[in-house]
């Protein structure tokens, strides 16, 4: 018989699980390591920094998306496309500025939080998922576009929302394109 087309397959929802669980295990680790929270922070995006300079040949391999001409157009790409193809999630995109290179994604839900009600404690600014801005600024690298990218509210910090600031540093005519389309 074969299977609704709307359900995925429940193997798929394991492995979620268990890339979240995964994921949280290495956090816990992290703060037994690091006392202090900057240096779990640093070393998380410093792993999503490796993990995005090689997701973005799968990312492009898969998603086939075309050559953008503008950030507010790349950062739509990372909101519709990458973190629904990779998290299952489509965060909403605000431009912060006139001269449009300073973006937020809003994250209404973050699937790497599920199992998670707050931060440990004594770790108030424990930014849980700072690999999520290393994996964005790799893979942006990879494209000859650097950016800073950080965490502006956290709803595990008590915020309404959970944001992601992405600042666009260079101006984009500089970006030296190494994709012919
Ligand atoms: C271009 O070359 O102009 C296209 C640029 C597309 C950049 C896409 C960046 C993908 C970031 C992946 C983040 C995944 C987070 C879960």
């Amino acid at each position: 018989m074969s299977r609704p087309a709307h359900r995925r397959p429940e193997y798929q929802k394991i492995n979620k699980d268990l890339f979240v669980l995964t994921y949280g295990a290495l956090v816990a680790q992290l703060c037994k390591d690091y006392e202090k929270d900057e240096d779990v922070n640093k070393y998380l995006d410093k792993m999503g920094y490796g993990i995005g300079t090689r997701l973005i040949e799968d990312f492009l391999a898969r998603s086939c998306v075309r050559r953008c001409h503008s950030y507010s157009e790349i950062t739509d790409i990372i909101a519709q496309v990458a973190f629904k193809m990779y998290l299952g999630i489509t965060p909403s995109v605000t431009c912060n500025n006139a001269s449009r290179n300073e973006f937020s994604l809003i994250l209404d839900k973050n699937p790497l939080v599920e199992f998670v009600e707050e931060l440990p404690a004594g770790r108030s600014s424990l930014c849980y998922c700072n690999l999520l801005c290393g994996v964005i600024r790799g893979a942006l690298e990879m494209v000859h576009l650097s950016a800073d990218v950080s965490f502006l509210q956290d709803r595990l910090k008590g915020d309404k929302v959970t944001e992601i600031g992405i600042t666009f540093l260079k101006k984009l005519d500089e970006k030296k394109y190494r994709r012919k389309k």
